[in-house]
């Protein structure tokens, strides 16, 4: 063979090859790839967006400030990311949220929202909520009940925020001494807790001794009740007031002036929420600290919510970020407060 016409043959080898393996093998390699993705497109249900979603909340009603700002943080989120949110306030009952969850279910809402208002007494209705196919997240309170009847619970650690205001306490009365308490709503998670991690605190050496102990629902008017009453009986003997939110605390603050005593001096303070009015009453002397508890938990529940109905996995307890707050920092703090 000439040698020109070797080359040529070689070129021509050459050319055959690449055309096999540009033009021919690859168009057949995306097909054959493409193939298990849009069949896998196909079987999978479209992700949902915040505007498919309907959500039913459960809420407890409307005790305190700190109540006020989560409905507020749920509403103005929902509003903001276009969510359909079916709102229900229950009054403080819990045969009203029981029936408002009965009533989402019957209206085959995607995800139902709840702070219990007590602890126990949920486990029918979440277990009807599970035979229907809808998630249960409880906000804010916890519920006692087995862990496969709701998703998630988004909140704070009560006990925590019991046992913070317990080390304050401590330190407010180095000596020790007589203290009163004004208990949230009698069954809750929040009272309980916070009760616990108090004398968690307190318990020991301290020298700080529960006298009194009486559950104030919640809310000033009754915080201010219950105060009367403490005096009445203990008078000048109380050194501190432990409550376990601050409108029980702002309640007693009247009962306090009323009877002819300095809050804030005469009898010290602590108590839980960090809302506005407890700033204010810093500000004016007559609390001595406040222990901060989260309402806004608006963007968090709708993050949740949506995460859930797409099948993504959620950690059983998203705790929120607290702090504690003094007088000190109250005047500076208090323009920056959302709630
Ligand atoms: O501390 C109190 C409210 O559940 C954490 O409920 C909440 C509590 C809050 O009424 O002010």
């Amino acid at each position: 063979m000439k040698l020109s016409r070797f080359l040529l043959l070689i070129a021509v080898l050459i050319a055959a090859l690449a055309v096999a393996a540009c033009g021919g093998a690859a168009p057949a390699a995306p097909k054959e790839e493409a193939a298990p993705q849009e069949e896998a497109a196909a079987e999978a249900p479209a992700e949902k967006t915040y505007e498919d979603l309907v959500v039913g909340y459960a809420q407890i009603g409307a005790e305190s400030e700190w109540r006020t700002a989560n409905t507020a943080s749920i509403k103005e989120e929902a509003e903001k990311l276009g969510v359909e949110l079916k709102f229900s306030d229950a009054q403080q009952k819990q045969e009203n949220q029981i029936k408002a969850i009965r009533s989402f279910i019957a209206q085959q809402v995607d995800v139902i929202g709840v702070s219990p208002v007590v602890e126990t007494g949920w486990e029918t209705v979440f277990q009807e909520a599970k035979d229907a196919g809808i998630p249960v997240i409880l906000v804010d309170r916890r519920a006692d009940v087995p862990e496969e009847l709701y998703v998630t619970y988004l909140g704070s650690d009560f006990v925590e925020e019991g046992r913070k205001a317990g080390d304050v306490m401590m330190d407010l009365l180095p000596e020790g001494g007589n203290v009163v308490e004004l208990v949230g709503t009698v069954g809750s998670a929040p009272a309980n807790d916070r009760a616990k991690g108090f004398r968690e605190a307190v318990e020991g050496e301290s020298g700080i001794e529960i006298i009194a102990s009486q559950s104030g629902d919640f809310t000033r008017a009754k915080g201010k009740e219950v105060m009367e009453a403490f005096l009445k009986t203990h008078g000048e003997d109380i050194d501190a007031l432990y409550a376990h939110n601050d409108d029980m605390a702002i309640g007693a603050i009247q009962a306090i002036e009323e009877y002819g005593l300095k809050p804030g001096e005469d009898i010290l303070i602590v108590s839980i929420d960090a809302v506005r009015g407890a700033f204010e009453a810093m500000i004016a002397g007559k609390l001595n600290c406040t222990v901060e508890c989260n309402p806004l938990l608006g963007p968090q529940f709708y993050d949740l919510a949506l995460k859930v109905v797409n099948g993504e996995t959620v950690d059983k307890w998203v705790p929120s970020e607290e702090s504690v707050y003094f007088p000190e920092q109250a005047e500076a703090l208090l323009p920056e407060r959302k709630y």
